[in-house]
């Protein structure tokens, strides 16, 4: 039976517990950037050293907020349960976005501290200016920190982790207590912070990673999906951790050749990516200088696994890709595939734990095999979307949690995705909002109007694909098509920009006005 005691603290769970019941000597971490190991022990110096320095040297209280643009490392682990010991709520961000993102994430958010990988300082110091509530930036290596405002104070991490204390009770929490947030990509282009709860975690670590994968404590993990998303959080923080095991962190540019070296050289037994970073694991022709043979099961997320992409795998490494759904909300995977169970194509059965619902326009639950929209069951959804009441009365109705995703399930319980029921686009495992794309074309002078689609790309996977109405005095051309492209790199974050650009007389709109992105869809 999953119980969490009223009275608890999840960084206690996940770091001290290791060291209470006697893992404090084993491998927690293991960084890849320089080879370093860090044991539980060590884990929990960290953590005690970073709650107390938020708490003495930067005065931060119980439920303020610390914004994490940190890259996938032990200052990652660190910042994210030094945090959640106080009582602080840490917010990973995604780290690949653009500096005025990055301003509308701290407003939004008001968190009073940032901790900063040095290579992404550069990406916030262009609107530190703009920002009404931080106060503190903790950096994370070497970087120009000249032009910071006043206002703002500027520090460095391994300065104040030196000062600090590494002794630290718990503060101790209710389990209902907000724990820490991740932000969601919305329709509209404003990302909404997912407030979870201090049990969340403990929730999939139990009913997924326990229960699904087996994890234990001689596994070791490696995520291609980095810890800022939810996915990686869990595969490769929470869920290693949750019983001793040690993970394997990567802070570097995904790249098939590296993933391949990783896994050589560290040897992870549990391996977890997206559909398209195992297509291109797939398309590196000679991998005999690589040793796949520690992993003992895959696991894909992010977005539907194609059923080639799963056999090529299985027959060239002779391990089974589980494919899972999870969301942000639901914070990790509510429907997964089973070892020596899987139907290639489908998303899997329930994971113990969850309970799902496929129902129709009126609420209705629909029969077997026809699609409808899914609505999940669980204790891991989040609380509430930070300052979007009307966001979360649709999202969060009571029990349930509206995924926004068409599905159907078969007669043996195995549920299948039929795409989503908005606009919004997964693109190698990441949301991109067509309407973001569509507004950067449009600051474009050639551009009159335009529609931003999912199109398979030779994978079968969705990428982002553009409809572009020109205005008058302006010729379609590649070299045009080009110039959009690079215009949309250079104003919203890069994995956004349109892989195709289809010039077109008209888009497709309904009688107010509106593009109607679906019909767009079937021209693809
Ligand atoms: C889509 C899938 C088909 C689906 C995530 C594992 O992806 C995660 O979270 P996000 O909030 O996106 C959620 C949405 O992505 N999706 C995810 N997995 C699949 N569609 N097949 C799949 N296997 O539209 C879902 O609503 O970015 C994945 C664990 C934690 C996560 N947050």
């Amino acid at each position: 039976m999953f119980q969490v005691p009223e009275t608890m603290n999840a960084a206690d769970y996940f770091v001290d517990r290791n060291v209470r019941e006697g893992r404090g000597n084993k491998v927690a971490i293991i960084d890849t950037a320089d080879g370093r190991e860090y044991t539980y022990n060590d884990v929990l110096d960290m953590v005690n050293r970073f709650g107390n320095l938020l708490r003495e040297a930067l005065d931060t209280r119980i439920e303020e907020r610390v914004m994490m643009l940190t890259l996938d490392s032990p200052a990652f682990v660190a910042g994210f349960f030094g945090s959640i010991k106080v009582g602080v709520v840490p917010i990973p961000v995604n780290t690949l976005l653009k500096p005025p993102d990055y301003e509308y994430l701290l407003n939004d958010s008001r968190a009073r501290v940032l901790l900063v990988s040095a290579p992404l300082f550069p990406q916030v110091a262009p609107v530190l200016d703009r920002l009404r509530y931080l106060k503190h930036v903790v950096v994370v290596g070497e970087a120009d920190v000249s032009g910071v405002p006043g206002h703002i104070a500027v520090h460095q991490y391994g300065e104040l982790m030196a000062q600090a204390s590494n002794e630290l009770e718990p503060e101790m929490m209710s389990k209902d207590d907000a724990c820490f947030w991740l932000y969601s990509s919305g329709t509209t282009g404003f990302p909404k912070g997912a407030v979870h709860l201090q049990h969340d975690m403990l929730y999939c670590a139990y009913h997924y990673a326990q229960q699904v994968l087996g994890i234990n404590e001689n596994d070791r993990t490696f995520s291609v999906a980095k810890l800022f998303f939810a996915y990686g959080l869990g595969n490769a923080l929470y869920f290693p951790f949750s019983v001793g095991a040690t993970t394997i962190l990567y802070p570097g540019k995904p790249d098939p050749h590296v993933f391949y070296q990783i896994v050589t050289n560290y040897k992870p037994t549990l391996f977890f990516s997206v559909p398209t970073a195992y297509a291109a694991m797939l398309s590196v022709e000679d991998t005999s200088q690589y040793d796949f043979s520690s992993v003992r099961l895959c696991v894909s997320a992010g977005e539907a696994l194609p059923p080639a992409v799963y056999e090529r795998w299985k027959e060239r490494f002779g391990v089974e890709i589980l494919d899972g759904i999870g969301s942000t909300e639901a914070l990790h995977i509510f429907i997964s595939n089973r070892p020596g169970e899987v139907k290639p194509g489908s998303s899997g059965k329930l994971v113990p734990g969850y309970e799902a619902k496929i129902v129709d326009e009126e609420g209705q639950p629909v029969p077997v095999g026809e699609v409808g929209d899914l609505y999940i069951k669980g204790d891991s959804t989040c609380a509430y979307y930070w300052n979007k009441h009307e966001k979360t009365k649709d999202t969060i109705q009571g029990h349930w949690l509206r995924t926004g995703d068409k599905y159907s399930m078969d007669e043996e319980g195995y549920f299948y995705y039929h795409g989503r029921s908005d606009d919004m686009i997964k693109a190698g495992g990441i949301w991109v909002s067509p309407v973001e794309v569509e507004n950067a074309l449009m600051e474009h002078p050639a551009v009159l109007e335009c529609g931003v689609v999912g199109a398979p790309d030779e994978e079968g996977l969705l990428k982002p694909k553009a409809f572009v109405v020109l205005k008058p005095g302006y010729e379609p051309s590649e070299a045009l098509a080009q110039e959009l492209i690079l215009f949309v790199k250079e104003r919203i974050a890069k994995y956004k920009y349109p892989r195709w650009i289809e010039f077109v007389e008209e888009l497709p709109k309904t009688a107010t006005g509106k593009i109607q992105r679906y019909k767009l869809r079937q021209l693809v």
